[in-house]
């Protein structure tokens, strides 16, 4: 009867661990899942003005709209660009819309469209 009860007692022990181990790997794994959802599912693209290109760096100034995704508010800011092509498309002063993503810390403009 006694090492019974040592037994249960064990065995809850051991269950909290691994349940707290648990959420903190699930904690963990819906983060970089949030991620993924962001760049695939989020369709809506973000509207902006171009307001420089910097095509020998790969980069562009942007006064842009709230970024949902990035969960960022409207502002005037320097993207980097992951291909030079898209800024071929477009030139200061244009209206586009773009999709924005963060890449190891970098925000990265991934689509980039001339709005008419
Ligand atoms: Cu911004």
């Amino acid at each position: 009867m006694k090492s019974m009860k040592k037994l249960v007692i064990f065995i809850s022990i051991a269950s909290a661990t691994a349940f707290s181990g648990g959420v903190f790997a699930q904690a963990t794994m819906d983060h970089s899942k949030m991620g993924d959802v962001n760049m695939m599912v989020s369709n809506d693209m973000t509207q902006g003005a171009v307001r420089k290109i910097d095509k020998e760096v790969k980069k562009i100034t942007i006064k842009h709209g709230e970024i949902k995704n990035l969960e960022m508010p409207p502002m005037t800011m320097v993207f980097q660009v992951r291909d030079s092509a898209l800024l071929e498309k477009v030139q200061a002063g244009d209206k586009v819309q773009f999709k924005a993503i963060k890449d190891s810390g970098a925000l990265v403009v991934t689509d980039l469209q001339l709005v008419k």
